[in-house]
């Protein structure tokens, strides 16, 4: 929750305390005009709505998911059996989220899978970037090649490595043993494991073996670049330097904002549902239930459920991609967001993008009373 929201205490947090919600679920159980059936199906879409979102790590066999799986620590997330099996059957591929592991390179089997995933809930990552091409530029082409290619977003990193950092820092004898190496100008040298290893460059065989398997030839390689530049470099600043050449941070950034959409598109969802119980509720001899979802989808909890789906659609999520947050600055900002969304809301878009505008637009403009009101 945006801390300048609690003071006017409209904004629940999405998926959060829902204290209106809480209450119309209260009154329509035993309030005045009371209809169990109705509170029991508005808790059971509230129950949808508010369950984690899932989280599905698939790829083909021996790509990394469970390596990536062990770097994220996601507990929510769940790992497929591979993809592409000659004599199996893919896995039903159906959570909120995706996280199609590549290793290294997109193959035709890759392909064939991700051309028929949503393209709004996938996160392609290219793992094992460590072993494309040269050097860590090469990975960055093969990303966005995939990216352009399949038209989604694609991040690379070398799981592996995020795991070693994870679980541990560098010790004393890991940065004296490549020190001691730090001045080696062999452009061989880290090239392949048994180049490190090999007796050519050294007695201490033996030590070179236990820095290898403790950080991985790439680890090894980027801790004796840094170290070269900068021999007095610490164990916790060569672990940061690790870490961040895994590129662990970026995928993680990246699932957290997909995540939030993905329940903030609930949201909506459940409002849609909400609508749905009110219409049905009415009708001779019904009890309060339609009257007491209408004010309570006409409230401040809702608008706000809804003002973080509409940006969160699909269809518009790139007309909200400026804003520094969903809550606005103030007044004059929120009125200047209910116009531009009002703009889409007339305009020839899609149906589903002007709904989505509709309620951003429904938003604001009641951010916009309060703010206003409450002089701010
Ligand atoms: N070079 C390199 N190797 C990696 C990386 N991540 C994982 N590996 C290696 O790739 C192999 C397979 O990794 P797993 O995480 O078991 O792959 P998986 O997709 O879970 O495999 P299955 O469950 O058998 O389909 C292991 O030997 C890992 O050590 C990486 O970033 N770089
Ligand atoms: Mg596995």
């Amino acid at each position: 929750m945006p801390t300048d929201s609690a003071a006017t205490g409209l904004v629940a947090e999405q998926g959060g305390p829902a204290p209106a919600l809480d209450q119309l679920i209260a009154n329509l159980r035993t309030g005045p005009g009371t209809d169990p059936r109705v509170a029991e199906q508005v808790a059971a879409a509230a129950g949808m709505w508010r369950r984690p979102v899932r989280i599905q790590v698939t790829g083909r066999a021996g790509a990394g998911k469970s390596t990536l799986l062990q770097a994220l620590a996601l507990i929510s997330a769940e790992e497929t059996t591979p993809v592409d099996e000659p004599g199996r059957p893919d896995p039903v591929l159906d959570a909120d989220l995706l996280v199609y592991v590549l290793s290294s390179a997109l193959q035709p089997g890759d392909r064939a899978v991700l051309a028929r995933l949503p393209r709004d809930r996938t996160v392609v990552v290219l793992n094992k970037a460590d072993a494309v091409g040269s050097r860590w530029g090469d990975a960055v082409a093969a990303v966005d090649q995939c990216a352009y290619e399949m038209g989604m977003a694609t991040l690379p990193v070398v799981s592996e490595l995020a795991v070693r950092t994870r679980s541990g820092t560098p010790s004393q004898e890991d940065l004296t043993i490549l020190r001691r190496h730090a001045a080696t100008t062999d452009p061989s040298f880290t090239l392949t494991a048994e180049l490190f290893c090999s007796p050519d460059f050294g007695p201490d065989v033996a030590d070179r073996e236990t820095v290898l398997a403790h950080w991985g030839l790439f680890g090894v390689s980027t801790a004796m670049s840094a170290l070269q530049r900068d021999p007095d470099l610490g164990p916790q600043t060569i672990r940061q330097i690790l870490h961040a050449v895994s590129g662990i941070d970026a995928v993680h950034a990246l699932l957290h904002r997909r995540y939030e959409r993905s329940a903030e598109r609930r949201g909506g969802e459940f409002l849609d549902e909400l609508a749905r119980l009110a219409a049905r509720a009415g009708g001779p001899g019904a009890g309060r239930a339609r009257d007491l979802i209408e004010d309570y989808l006409a409230g401040d909890e809702a608008l706000w459920t809804g003002l973080r789906a509409g940006l969160a659609c699909p269809e518009v999520v790139h007309l909200a991609a400026g804003y520094p947050s969903p809550y606005p600055a103030d007044a004059d900002d929120a009125i200047a967001r209910a116009q531009r969304w009002r703009a889409v809301v007339s305009s020839d878009m899609p149906a589903a993008a002007r709904r989505a505008a509709l309620r951003a637009h429904n938003g604001y403009v009641r951010l916009f009373e309060r703010m206003s009101s409450a002089g701010l």
